[in-house]
């Protein structure tokens, strides 16, 4: 592959954009706030309730997360059309109103997108997201560095948009059915915001984070104890709201898969303590 594009410039591509310095300094420092402010979990992959206290012996994400809008917990299988859409998407607190303000600017970019759209892809904005805390895991002998997130292609229809924030993350797109080398590569930095939609992007291509730089500015701080975190991102995602569903209204097996976590969230969280009860 040619070396990764910097990311101080815009990218525009069919089914890609990227543009630098899209959210303002004041809302970067709002948005560092308020992921400061937030306890992300160490999900695991294949088993949560009691276990996921513990570990339990299953995998663990390469990153502690937050969901905003709906929670897709990684135990229940993340939602993928056509067919993982039932019972994996858990009402989760609303975005801030940052968030709120910064996708509001993208209205125009993203109806462009919509010449294209399939039946059921979203009308308007996003309504969840993925916060993604990158770093390494301190104080346990030598550190462990997780800023990476494996290749992956998100199975919700519509366009992603992500957001960056903290130290430049590589992110790198590629088809391993074809080259195991990227056919794309963009350092995504502070304050960027990049959006996948459309079959190239979205259907054909698989993307991933392959390392994160270090560097002092800007300072993000984390409520987990031996975490140091150096970016963080949110990828925006749009699932129809017909398949949210309260804790509640989850099967039991799935329920009980998950209530170890959601309780974690309780204790912090006012919208989580309302889902259990
Ligand atoms: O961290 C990033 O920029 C990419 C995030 C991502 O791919 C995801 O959340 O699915």
């Amino acid at each position: 592959m040619a070396d990764p594009q910097d990311g101080r410039r815009a990218i525009e591509r069919p089914g890609f954009t990227y543009f630098p310095h899209f959210i303002s300094k004041e809302e970067g420092a709002e948005l560092i706030a308020y992921f400061d402010a937030l306890l992300p979990l160490w999900e695991h992959r294949h088993r949560g309730g009691a276990h996921a206290r513990s570990g339990g012996g299953a995998r663990r994400l390469t990153r502690p997360v937050y969901w905003l809008g709906a929670w897709q917990f990684a135990c229940l299988g993340y939602y993928a059309e056509p067919e993982h859409r039932e019972d994996r998407c858990v009402r989760a607190e609303p975005f801030p109103s940052v968030m709120d303000r910064i996708l509001d600017r993208l209205r125009e970019p993203l109806a462009q997108w919509h010449g294209e759209a399939p039946p059921e892809a979203p009308a308007e904005l996003p309504n969840t997201c993925l916060i993604n805390y990158y770093g390494r895991e301190v104080g346990q002998g030598v550190p462990v560095d997780f800023a990476r997130l494996r290749m992956h292609r998100d199975g919700e229809p519509g366009p992603v948009i992500m957001f960056s924030i903290g130290q430049p993350g590589l992110l790198e797109f590629l088809d391993p059915e074809r080259s195991p080398e990227p056919e794309l590569g963009v350092w995504t930095r502070h304050r960027s915001v990049t959006i996948l939609s459309g079959p190239e992007f979205k259907d054909r291509l698989y993307h991933r984070i392959v390392r994160v730089r270090s560097g002092r500015e800007p300072e993000l701080k984390s409520r987990l104890d031996n975490f140091e975190v150096r970016r963080v991102s949110v990828s925006f995602r749009y699932v129809p709201d017909a398949l949210i569903s309260d804790l509640g209204q989850l099967p039991e097996e799935r329920r009980e898969q998950v209530r170890g976590y959601v309780e974690q969230l309780a204790e912090e969280s006012e919208h989580f303590r309302a889902q259990l009860g």
